[in-house]
């Protein structure tokens, strides 16, 4: 039976899974489903996470949640290649190190972003004041120019450029490859789904 990612590709961890998955070719059968609609309190998906939250992934018997654990258990059942999850202990500490930190910093504020620029106004129909989202998306702009600032000084950047990105182009540019740009990619592009229809939704689901 064929590794299951239950996805819902309006949520930024979801997409980091989806793209990571996709990028190397590794074989899934994508299990939709919609936040939005409460799908994650069903009964089927309670057997798969417990804390039923999106992404979740079943590999035969062995269920995971959480997009981190996720991607890492991908990176090494299918031995992707090196630069995404490097085999030095010291590279891959520099990418765990990144990981560790997005939650707190773009996970959080970008999806403060989702919420105050697509899911309140579009969604729930309610305007969102302008000093509200100056200071989220000032945040954001906060942990974006950290990651810049960190790629164009550290030698490891230079030895490898495609572990962290290239300067100027935060990590998610076309040309940064590996776990940490995967994983930026997932949460910044929100963006591109905000001018699609989220669809049926229930108030307050998410
Ligand atoms: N730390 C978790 C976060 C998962 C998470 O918060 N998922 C959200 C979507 S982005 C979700 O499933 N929300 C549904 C809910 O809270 O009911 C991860 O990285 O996987």
């Amino acid at each position: 039976m064929a590794l299951e990612l239950y996805l819902d590709l309006y949520s930024q961890p979801c997409r980091s899974v989806y793209i990571f998955a996709k990028k190397n070719n590794i074989p899934f059968d994508l299990r939709r489903l919609s936040l939005l609609d409460g799908e994650q309190y069903g009964e089927e998906f309670g057997k798969i996470n417990m804390i039923r939250k999106a992404p979740a992934l079943r590999d035969g018997d062995f269920c995971l949640a959480e997009s981190i654990a996720i991607l890492l258990y991908l990176a090494e059942k299918f031995q992707t290649p090196d630069f995404w999850y490097p085999a030095d202990l010291q590279q891959r500490a520099r990418v765990n190190e990144y990981l560790s930190w997005q939650h707190m910093a773009i996970r959080m504020h970008g999806s403060k972003m989702f919420w105050l620029r697509l899911l309140i106004p579009k969604v729930l129909g309610v305007e969102v004041p302008q000093d509200k989202l100056d200071a989220a998306l000032e945040d954001l702009n906060g942990s974006l120019k950290l990651i810049e600032e960190n790629s164009s000084r550290t030698a490891l950047h230079r030895r490898r450029p495609h572990l962290i990105g290239r300067p100027g182009r935060h990590c998610g540019g076309h040309a940064a490859r590996g776990l940490r740009p995967g994983c930026f990619r997932g949460e910044t592009q929100a963006e591109r789904l905000e001018g699609q229809s989220p669809g049926r939704h229930r108030k307050g689901a998410v």
